[in-house]
C-alpha cells in the first residue's frame, strides 16, 4: 500500500529555513515514467552539500519547493510499467545517489564520466531528494545494498564515501605515499582517512578541536594538524610527511581556506584533489610554484555508478566504517545548525520513519 502523503523536509524557497510537513504528496505508481521506480526511505545522509543547496550556495538553482537529500538507502516498492529488464527487483535494498539520473548514452557517460551526463539529474537539487519518506528514482541509477549491510552507514557511503574513493583513486597516491586530509575529521573527511588507509597511504588529518582529533587518530591518521592552532600551516604539513610534503591533498574543507595553502605544501609532482566545494570562492594560488613543483590540480565530483558500487563494497567489507550519529528526519534544521557551525564529527544520518 502506496499512501498519498507523507512527511518530509521541505525548504519552501529562497531565504527560508527547513520546515517539516506532513502531506508532502507521494508520487503514485501509476504516475511513474518506464524506467523510474519508487524507493520507500529508510535512512538517509545530511551532506554539508545539502546545507550549501539550501542555502542557496552554489551557481545551480535548486528546485523549489526543496527536498534536499542525495544519500539515501531504502527498498524499492513500486516499479513502472514497461519497464524492461530492471536490474533491481520490488523488496530489494538501493542507494540514491547525488547523480539521480544520468542517461548512459551520451559521450561523457560512455566514458564512465556519468557525473557530467548531458541529461544528468541532481537528487535533492534538481529533482526531490532523500529528506522525505518516499522518493521517486531509476532503477537503473539506484545502487543495490550489499546484503546484510547496515542501511544506514551504506547511506553515507553513497556520496560522502564515493566522492573521497574516487578523490582518492584518481589522486595518483599509492602505497606508502603521505596524503593530507584537510576537513577530515567531517563527513567525507572521516571516510577519506578510512580508504586511504585502506589503499595503503599514510595520513595526515587536518581539521580542528579534540573530538575530530580523537576520531580521525582512531581511524588510522597518524598524524594531526589543528588548522586553528597551528600558526605555520605549512612547515607543519611538511615536517610531518618527510619534510618534503604529502604526495596527494584531498581537500573537503566547505571553505576556500582549506585550499589556499595546499600547493605551498604539497611535494613537487604532488597532486590537489578539489572536493570541497564553497560557492564562489576562486583559488588563489602561485602559477609559478605550481608551475615549478609540477602540482597538478584536479577537480573530483562525486563518482559514477561503479565507483559506487567499489566504495560500497570496500565499506561493507568491514575495512571502512562510517561514524555517525542517528536522529530523525525531522531533526533536520538542527543538524544544519550544527553542520553550519562545524560541530559534527562524521556523520548525522536521519532515520526516515522519526
Ligand atoms: O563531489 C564532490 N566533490 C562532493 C561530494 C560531497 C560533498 C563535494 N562535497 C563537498 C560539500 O559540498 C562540502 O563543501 O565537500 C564539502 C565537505 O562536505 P562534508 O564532509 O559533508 O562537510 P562537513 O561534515 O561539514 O565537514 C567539513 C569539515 O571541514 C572542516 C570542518 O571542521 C569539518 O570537520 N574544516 C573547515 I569548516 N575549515 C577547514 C580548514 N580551513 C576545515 N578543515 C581543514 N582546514
Ligand atoms: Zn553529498
Amino acid at each position: 500500500h502506496i499512501p498519498k502523503t507523507q512527511v518530509a523536509a521541505v525548504v519552501p524557497g529562497r531565504n527560508q529555513s527547513v520546515v517539516i510537513q506532513h502531506d508532502f504528496p507521494v508520487t503514485q505508481p501509476s504516475e511513474l515514467k518506464p524506467g523510474q521506480c519508487l524507493v520507500k526511505m529508510i535512512g538517509t545522509g545530511v551532506c554539508h552539500t545539502d546545507l550549501h543547496v539550501s542555502r542557496w550556495d552554489w551557481p545551480i538553482e535548486p528546485i523549489t519547493p526543496l527536498v534536499g537529500g542525495h544519500e539515501g538507502v531504502g527498498e524499492v516498492v513500486a516499479i513502472a510499467a514497461h519497464t524492461e529488464a530492471s536490474p533491481v527487483k520490488l523488496g530489494q535494498r538501493v542507494g540514491i545517489k547525488w547523480i539521480a539520473y544520468s542517461c548512459g548514452d551520451c559521450e561523457q557517460c560512455r566514458q564512465g564520466l556519468e557525473q557530467n551526463c548531458v541529461s544528468a539529474q541532481l537528487s535533492g537539487c534538481t529533482v526531490n531528494g532523500t529528506f522525505s519518506q518516499y522518493v521517486m528514482s531509476w532503477v537503473h541509477v539506484v545502487t543495490p545494498i550489499p546484503e546484510g549491510f547496515d542501511s544506514f552507514a551504506a547511506a553515507s557511503v553513497l556520496c560522502a564515501g564515493v566522492t573521497v574513493y574516487r578523490a582518492l583513486k584518481y589522486s595518483d597516491a599509492r602505497i606508502g605515499h603521505w596524503v593530507v586530509i584537510p576537513g577530515a575529521g567531517g563527513g567525507l573527511g572521516h571516510l577519506a582517512v578510512q580508504y586511504a588507509v585502506a589503499m595503503g597511504m599514510r595520513v595526515v588529518a587536518i581539521d580542528t578541536g579534540a573530538e575530530k582529533k580523537k576520531l580521525c587518530l582512531e581511524l588510522g591518521a597518524e598524524k594531526w594538524v589543528d588548522f586553528k592552532q597551528t600558526p605555520n600551516l605549512v612547515s607543519a604539513i611538511k615536517e610531518a610527511c618527510d619534510g618534503l610534503g604529502p604526495h596527494a591533498a584531498i581537500v573537503t574543507s566547505p571553505y576556500s581556506e582549506g585550499y589556499t595553502q595546499a600547493v605551498d605544501y604539497l611535494r613537487p609532482g604532488g597532486t590537489l584533489m578539489a572536493v570541497g566545494m564553497p560557492g564562489d570562492a576562486k583559488f588563489e594560488t602561485s602559477i609559478f610554484w605550481t608551475v615549478v613543483k609540477n602540482i597538478s590540480i584536479k577537480g573530483s565530483y562525486v563518482g559514477n555508478r561503479q565507483d559506487s558500487i567499489e566504495a560500497l563494497e570496500i565499506a561493507a567489507s568491514g575495512k571502512v566504517k562510517v561514524i555517525y550519529a542517528l536522529k530523525g528526519l525531522s531533526d533536520l534544521g538542527q543538524v544544519y545548525n550544527d553542520l553550519q557551525k562545524g560541530n559534527v564529527a562524521g556523520r548525522i544520518v536521519l532515520d526516515s520513519s522519526k
